[in-house]
């Protein structure tokens, strides 16, 4: 008898379960990481044309060894990603890779963090790249949408040695590029060539002296190990804000001036260390339909090595006085879930008890599932949509080898029953309550054991 029950609602899942039809290169997430089809490290945002386009570097399973011989960041090639809810994002597909680089070594997999700005109609691309004299240069790609094609210029920007190029279009009509540690120097009006006003200091490193164009922008603040800087502008003030290295693993710091090339006064973090010392972070600053967001990495989609990363976002808040509120890693991120969508609540918001565990260790990118472990185990998924009309069945996809009851919560309760499903079911269950609109989701088991939750989702 219990056999045919479980039969029976088998057979009703395998007949509700409507797979989402979407081109392979969309994904459907709202949560952290937000892209679920490869890597995405050190994210530019930037909104062109009314959307969210994120210009990330695209970390691949490694193929270089760093000169100590462990493995090393590798990245051929650039793809642009793009979306208008912060919840579907299309991948543009491939913009820029390191063997059509004029100027690059081919084989270098060093396309680290780029940025991208438009001007007069134009997209300038900037990328770091290895170049075939040695050392890193900072290249310009230039397109007429911020999707491609991108036509990459012969010769990288002459006067910048290294890496992570940011470009802030300031409201003294100048643009500023900032780079490596903090080197910031003023752009001519082709947005391609350092301008030629720019100071110049002779720096010593070791033994050799290098004249460098601009001026170091981090002088003098924290700023151990610096990379990544992201420069923007707000209400009067420039923020230079940067990655560095405060303990062991970088920060995300911030400082402040009234000039676009400083001097900056430091005022402190805008995230911590990543508490499983992922050792790099970095970032970018967006304003989004009147909401200020921060784009970050973590490498939640490979737990044993930190050079293969993953975008996330998070609301950024400023206090009334200019400086920003330090904002704290979430996996449930910022964007609006529907309750039809499949739910990961594994993208928690508040977790009591139960445990997070990857649904498949040999292919990471199949994300997570939530094991709620013994009664009282509780899961709160914040602002889920409903829509205007109350769902009539939840469906679940589980696993479990006892048969349980769940608590669900959403501006109502009520409990359902789960049979007893060896293997990952597909269960669809009537609704045990009515609900509509904006819901924060809560799950609770009520009596069994091990029940594992991949997804939910209501219809
Ligand atoms: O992605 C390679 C390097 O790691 C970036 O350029 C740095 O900012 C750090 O994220």
């Amino acid at each position: 008898m219990k056999k045919m029950t479980v039969l029976a609602l088998g057979l009703a899942a395998a007949a509700c379960t409507q797979p989402q039809e979407l081109p392979d290169n969309v994904m459907v997430t709202g949560t952290n990481p937000i892209i679920t089809n490869q890597f995405t490290a050190d994210p530019t945002a930037r909104v062109f044309n009314g959307k969210i386009y994120m210009f990330p570097s695209h970390d691949i399973p490694s193929v270089i060894t760093h000169v100590d011989g462990s493995a090393w960041f590798s990245m051929a090639d650039y793809h642009v990603f793009s979306s208008e809810d912060l919840t579907t994002w299309t991948d543009h597909g491939v913009i820029v890779r390191q063997e059509d680089v004029p100027w690059g070594k081919p084989d270098a997999y060093s396309m680290w963090a780029p940025d991208c700005v438009e001007k007069d109609g134009k997209y300038y691309f900037y990328f770091p790249n290895t170049s075939k004299n040695g050392g890193f240069a900072v290249g310009v790609a230039i397109a007429d949408s911020p999707e491609g094609p991108y036509e990459i210029l012969p010769e990288p920007i002459e006067g910048i040695h290294g890496i992570d190029p940011c470009v802030l279009q300031a409201s003294d009509g100048n643009a500023y590029i900032f780079w490596g540690n903090g080197r910031c120097a003023k752009l001519k009006e082709n947005m391609t060539e350092l301008a030629d006003d720019n100071p110049k200091e002779t720096v010593k490193w070791g033994p050799f002296e290098m004249e460098m164009v601009g001026v170091s922008c981090l002088q003098g603040l924290p700023s151990r190990q610096a990379e990544g800087p992201f420069a923007f502008e707000y209400n009067g003030n420039f923020y230079l804000t940067y990655p560095y290295v405060r303990e062991d693993t970088e920060v995300l710091a911030y400082a402040m001036s009234k000039n676009p090339m400083g001097p900056y006064e430091y005022k402190g973090l805008i995230m911590a260390e990543h508490e499983n010392d992922c050792w790099t972070n970095h970032h970018s600053i967006v304003n989004y339909k009147g909401q200020w967001y921060l784009f970050y990495h973590h490498n939640a989609f490979s737990p044993d090595f930190d050079k293969n990363r993953s975008a996330q976002i998070e609301r950024l808040y400023f206090n009334q006085d200019g400086t920003i509120q330090e904002v704290k890693p979430t996996m449930r991120g910022v964007g609006p879930v529907k309750s039809s969508h499949k739910v990961h609540i594994d993208r928690y918001s508040h977790i009591e008890g139960a445990a997070i565990e990857y649904l498949d260790t040999a292919d990471y990118f199949k994300g997570w599932k939530t094991i709620f472990e013994k009664a009282g185990d509780e899961v709160r998924f914040n602002e889920l949509d409903f829509g205007r009309k109350a769902p009539r069945k939840i469906v679940l996809r589980v696993k479990s080898s006892v048969q349980a009851e769940l608590t669900i919560a959403a501006g109502n309760t009520g409990n359902v029953s789960l049979p007893e499903c060896p293997e990952w079911t597909e269960i669809e269950l009537p609704m045990p309550f009515k609900t509509k609109g904006m819901q924060d989701l809560e799950i609770a088991l009520v009596s069994g054991n091990n029940i594992e939750i991949d997804w939910v989702s209501f219809k």
